[in-house]
This record gives C-alpha cells, structure tokens and sequence, in this order.
C-alpha cells in the first residue's frame, strides 16, 4: 500500500463518506442530551455529521453506520471485508513519533477545560448520564512499559471526571497491577479519527502486543504518535482531542446503566472506577466524535469487525486449513457464523469448537453454513437452521465454560470492578452445513432451487410504468446471491 502524503484521519474519512454518498449532513440545531440519541438510533445506512451543535461543536456520528461502510474505510467489500481485516491483522507496523501535530494545536490545563461543555450524547432513556463512548484510552504495563489501546466507556460525572468501565481484559490487568502498587494509573484518551483505529482497539490480541501496530498495520502506514503533556504516554498526532488523566487505585463510584452492544442497559453497572482528568489539548476547531452502542450500531460494528477477523485467523489453520470462506460475528455480538465447504464429516464441529474459544469472551453460539448460504441475509441463516439441521447430531451443549460477563442471559459471579467478576455459563454449537463435496451424492440431495436463466433481470421485461418499482426492490431478497454464477463451493 502506498504511503499516502496526508495521514488518514477523521476529516479524510467525513470525506469519504461524503464522495460515496455515505454521509447526511445534519445543519438545524441538535440537543445531544435529549435529541442526537434518536437521530442516531434511526440511522442504520448512512453516517450522520452534526454541524450545529452547543458551545459551536460538530460531531460525526453512525460512521460506520454498518459492516458496508466498515468495508469501505478498509477499502474492500463487505463479502471481503473479514479475510482482508484478517490479513492484514498479522500484518503490524510499528508506530513512528513525531514531535508535534494537529491535536497540539491548543492545550488547556486543569481548570481551563470542562467536560460538561462536549457535546457527549445520553444513548438511552435509561442510561445514567451522557457517556463518551468513543474513547479510546491508552495505558502501559507498570512493569514493561508496553502500550495498551482499547474502548471503555466514560460517563461524564463533573467538569474533570468520568466513570469508567473496565472489562477485565487488558487495561485492566494494567490497572490492577498499579493498584497492587497503591498508584494511581496513567491513562490517555484520544477522541475522533480514522475507523480503523478503532477497529485496532477493538482488537483484542495478545497481552503486550500494541494496538497502534495493529493500527498500522490495517492502514499500511505506520501510526504517528506525539508525547503527551502530564503523563508518560504517547497518542496520535492526527487525532481530534486527546484528554490526560489518571484512574485513583481502590476508589469505585455507581457507573452506569448504559445502551450496550448487546442492546440492554443494565450488565456492567455498579461499583466502578473513575477518570480524573488534569488536561486537554485538541485541534483549533476540533470535530467531536459521538458513537452510539446497541446491537447493529456503529459501536456493534466495531466489535463484529475485528472480532470476526480475529476468530477467521484462529480458524483457518484448524486440522491443517480448512475450506474457509467468511465468519461474521451477530447481532448482540454473542453468535458467530462460520462460512465453510466441510473437507471431512464433522469438520464443521472441530473448527466451530475454536471459534467458541478464540481471543474474545463473547461468542457463545457458533454455527457453520455452506458456501451457498449468504451470511450477510438473516433469512438465509434461518433457513440453513431449519433445513440442515439435525438436532441430535448437529447441537452440541458445552456447559460450565467462562462466558462474557455482560451476557445477561447467563449467571453472574462477583460483580464489575471486582476481580471475581465473571459469567458462568455454557456455549453451542451448530453444524449446519451439508455433506463434503467428497460425498457427492449426498451433498446433491441440498442443491438448492434456481430458475432457468438466472441471468435475465425483472427490470429489462417490466413495463415502463414500473420500472421504478423494480428499481426499489431490496437486493437482499432470500436466494438473491443465487442469480447469476453458482456459489463457489
Ligand atoms: C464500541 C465499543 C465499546 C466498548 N466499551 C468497553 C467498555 O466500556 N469497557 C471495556 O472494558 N471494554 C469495552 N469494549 C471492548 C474493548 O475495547 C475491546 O474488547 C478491546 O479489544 C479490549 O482491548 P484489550 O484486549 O486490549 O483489553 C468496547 C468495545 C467496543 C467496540
Ligand atoms: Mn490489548
């Protein structure tokens, strides 16, 4: 990939956004306390660009709105998007420093900045506050100085403080072990820039891998980072703001509810840490960035893009590489489904048993389909569930495994922000797909209906008068993918 003379940032993807007729330009004046919630709530295709919101600020939102939208900032299709983020996955370049950049261009110290005065958005009618949830907070290792970079969403509770929500995952593996040290932990919080550095961070990979190389690496240039002013940590030059703090060791606060991925309020509420804040510099006419959660949000997004990468990687090397050919995470981001051409009879069950074990704590429910089956059309799946399943052959329950402690369908143990902190529950698995090519005769007997002439189009044999009709037609009707060539399998 050519390095690109200007870096990609958040203005180069509103760009974007806007040349391929993504973006809907919001122009009359927005509450984001009351108002911008349902304004994003309602926008599942395109993103929205708030331009007249209080104190003069401007917000992108909804960006990407959808896994389409996610394939173009990766520059790929939707059906390509999870093999090339995959790839490109293993493919880390190193952030470079750099000694200064846009989001210096003002500096405010404690005192001279309010965090009241942001346009953060309340998601939902029962959240508890408005709640940044595009933060992507960096912090280090106490004992080895590596850098983390992940998502934690930050209620706003005071002009220089925040609730925040650590997932026992990295950052809070760091802040446990400043804690153990009676310290106070570092934390940087960079707000507004280019998708795919949110798809970095929401990259969970090995503890002490960096997420700005895995940044880099999605971008094909390497990320450039600038020293921040009150505390030993580096962000992105290239960002909108950036706000410096610390979390307090022991302290916890009630945080939440909150609208979160899997569509609910309550997981996650409770006794939890807090941010305080001792500094913020920004671009002279920083763009706010407001991401909205809930299932099929632009927050849903950026967990089933990475998500979905990761466990593809996992995957494709089981029994030696199998005929692999998608995985997408669901709605509610607990169900994944894996796209393969079985080599053997029960194939399918050994490679979903490490798609319900991968880096990520949330898939519970794995189901293999067929090639012919279109992955990215919900009937479609049904459909394979009802006509390819064999329940007693093809179900198979793991009880008492870790399950992700915000899956509310599950027991709980302990409570967040306590090390217990867990779900114990159980995970399924569904085989799907239909005998192996190598059994050609039984795989015949689920060759699926196609017309004669798949080829012809309603729209060139429609009268005149309703063309127009034709042309509004979904192009995601059950068997659209089977006009025109037959599925590779
Ligand atoms: C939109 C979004 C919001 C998230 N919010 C939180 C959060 O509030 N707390 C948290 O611990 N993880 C949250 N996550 C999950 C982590 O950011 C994500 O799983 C990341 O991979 C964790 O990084 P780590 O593996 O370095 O710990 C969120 C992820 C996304 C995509
Ligand atoms: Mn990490």
């Amino acid at each position: 990939m050519a390095s690109s003379s200007r870096p990609k940032d958040m203005r180069t993807w509103i760009a974007e956004l806007e040349a391929a007729g993504e973006l809907i330009r919001i122009d009359k004046p927005v509450d984001p306390l009351t108002q911008m919630g349902a304004l994003l709530y309602q926008s599942r295709e395109k993103a929205l660009f708030f331009e007249n919101l209080p104190h003069g600020w401007r917000s992108l939102g909804q960006a990407p709105a959808n896994v389409r939208q996610a394939a173009l900032a990766f520059d790929t299709t939707q059906e390509k998007l999870v093999p090339t983020v995959a790839e490109r996955m293993g493919q880390c370049i190193p952030p470079v420093m750099v000694n200064d950049g846009p989001v210096k261009e003002m500096k405010f110290k404690q005192g001279e900045f309010d965090l009241t005065q942001l346009p953060v958005h309340v998601a939902g009618q029962r959240d508890g506050g408005p709640v940044i949830g595009s933060g992507l907070v960096v912090t280090k290792d106490p004992d080895t100085g590596r850098r983390n970079v992940s998502f934690h969403r930050l209620q706003i509770k005071g002009p220089n403080k925040s609730g925040i929500l650590l997932y026992p995952r990295h950052s809070w593996k760091n802040y446990v072990k400043y804690q153990a040290r009676n310290e106070a932990m570092p934390v940087a919080i960079f707000i507004g820039h280019y998708p795919l550095y949110y798809a970095a961070a929401a990259t969970t990979a090995a503890y002490g891998l960096d997420e700005f190389e895995i940044a880099g690496g999605f971008l094909g240039d390497p990320v450039r980072l600038v020293k921040c002013e009150t505390v030993d940590l580096e962000v992105p030059a290239d960002a909108e703001i950036v706000l410096e703090g610390h979390i307090p060791p022991h302290y916890r606060e009630d945080e939440g509810p909150f609208s979160e991925f899997q569509d609910y309020y309550v997981t996650g509420t409770g006794k939890n840490p807090i941010v305080e804040y001792h500094c913020m510099t920004r671009r002279h006419d920083a763009i706010f960035k407001n991401l909205q959660n809930g299932s099929e949000m632009e927050g849903c997004v950026f967990h089933k893009v990475p998500m979905s990468a990761a466990i593809y990687r996992r995957l494709k090397d089981v029994g030696g590489g199998p005929n692999l050919h998608n995985v997408m995470v669901q709605p509610g981001v607990f169900g994944v489904v894996v796209q393969m051409t079985p080599r053997s009879y029960g194939e399918a069950k050994n490679v979903l048993l490490a798609a319900l074990s991968s880096e990520y704590h949330h898939p519970k429910i794995a189901i293999a389909v067929d090639a012919d089956v279109d992955i990215f059309n919900p009937l479609e799946l049904l459909w394979a569930l009802s006509t390819r399943v064999n329940p007693q052959e093809d179900v198979v329950i793991i009880p008492g495994t870790h399950n992700h402690a915000m899956d509310a369908s599950l027991p709980e143990l302990g409570a967040p922000g306590t090390a217990l902190w867990q779900r114990l529950g159980s995970k399924m698995l569904i085989d799907a797909t239909i005998p192996p090519p190598a059994d050609a005769t039984a795989r015949a007997m689920f060759e699926r209906i196609r017309p004669h002439n798949p080829h012809l189009r309603l729209e060139d044999f429609a009268a005149e008068g309703s063309l127009s009709i034709v042309r509004a037609l979904s192009p995601l009707f059950f068997g659209s993918k089977l006009l025109g060539e037959p599925p590779q399998g």
